[in-house]
């Protein structure tokens, strides 16, 4: 499924100016960064873009955009979400072993664990001084004060959901919503305060702020879904990952949670055996296939990141904002919803 058109809109300015903040800094450990980030090969030389979606500092331009600010002066506040969720993507790659991301190897994979770890976290800290940029651009001390504030608790609940996915790859008993409380600190805070912080450039009005949150909260929530299947029975081709890969990886995604709640105690035994392997081999995999399709899981994660889906489409109904701003919201709703990448 294709972008929506409103994500190539400001994806050259992203660009730009995650770049004029990384250009004061020369180390080596940047380049990590700037190859993370997609703009350079392994050996340093410019590359063709093979970055992310940018779906979080697209959301915080949309959302100051939709309350009447002029995007620019939220780029910087744009610019704080997208190093936050790279950061997060480089300590990720280390934590699961992940040799590959979009399509190229990961961070860790060339430069070692210790220096990847070493990137990341020198990424984090520059969200904070991308942020501080905002000031120069018109945006008030206090709304500077307040977005850091906002920044810094989404990252605390991305580590608290990260923690429970990681602890939770140990547990059996995972329940529909102890998975869910996992995602919204993993995927749906950092979405949700893209949101908020670009509504903070925009509005003074708290109601306006929360119900900004709360629309990222949800698209969130079905973009993990979503995330969740893909990790499953996405294609290698669209996704950089293998088939199966969350399985192998022994992740509590929606579907397994599903299978393990819902199927019959055999189902369960069964999956719980598998998982407590050292290794999941390729003829559990079938069999972990088989299982699934057997419980129906596909079409129950689906039809869930449906309903959140049209869930988001009622809150942005609720914003009372322009009907262009409306039908871009609506337009990421859908592609959420159907994503194959
Ligand atoms: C401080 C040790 C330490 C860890 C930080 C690693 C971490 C906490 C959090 C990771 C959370 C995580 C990886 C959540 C998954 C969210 C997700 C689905 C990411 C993929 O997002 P896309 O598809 O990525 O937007 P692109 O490639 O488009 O940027």
């Amino acid at each position: 499924m294709q972008m929506p058109h409103v994500v190539n809109k400001y994806r050259s300015e992203i660009d730009s100016e995650l770049r004029s903040l990384l250009q004061p800094y020369r180390l080596p450990l940047y380049d990590m960064m700037r190859y993370h980030l997609g703009w350079i090969d392994e050996q340093g030389m410019a590359s063709a873009d093979s970055s992310g979606k940018a779906l979080r500092p697209t959301l915080c331009l949309m959302a100051a955009e939709a309350l009447g600010q002029d995007y620019q002066k939220a780029l910087p506040v744009a610019a704080s979400v997208e190093l936050i969720h790279n950061f997060s993507l480089i300590h990720d790659d280390i934590q699961d072993d992940d040799a590959e991301r979009r399509h190229r190897r990961t961070v860790w994979k060339i430069w070692g664990k210790p220096q990847a770890i070493n990137a990341g976290s020198a990424m984090r800290v520059l969200a904070n001084v991308a942020l501080a940029r905002a000031k120069e651009r018109g945006l008030s001390l206090e709304k500077c004060e307040a977005g850091q504030m906002i920044l810094d608790e989404a990252t605390l609940k991305l580590i608290e959901g990260q923690y429970l996915d990681i602890q939770y790859e140990h547990r059996f008993d995972i329940s529909i919503d102890d998975y869910l409380t996992m995602i919204r600190g993993k995927t749906a805070a950092l979405i949700s305060c893209s949101l908020e912080l670009g509504a903070l450039t925009g509005t003074d009005d708290p109601g306006t702020l929360k119900m900004f949150n709360r629309l990222g909260e949800s698209l969130g929530i079905a973009f993990q879904i979503r995330d969740d299947i893909l990790g499953i029975w996405g294609d290698v081709k669209n996704t950089g990952k293998p088939k199966g890969s969350d399985i192998k990886r022994k992740k509590k995604t929606l579907p397994i949670v599903h299978a393990l709640n819902n199927g019959p105690v055999a189902v369960r035994d069964a999956i719980i055996g598998i998982f407590q392997k050292d290794a999941i081999g390729e003829k559990d995999l079938e069999l972990v296939f088989d299982i699934l399709n057997e419980a129906d899981s596909y079409r129950l994660a689906q039809k869930t990141v449906r309903d959140y889906c049209e869930n988001s489409v009622r809150l942005v109904e609720a914003l009372g904002i322009k009907v262009q701003y409306k039908n871009n919201f609506e337009q990421i709703a859908k592609f959420l919803s159907y994503r194959d990448h």
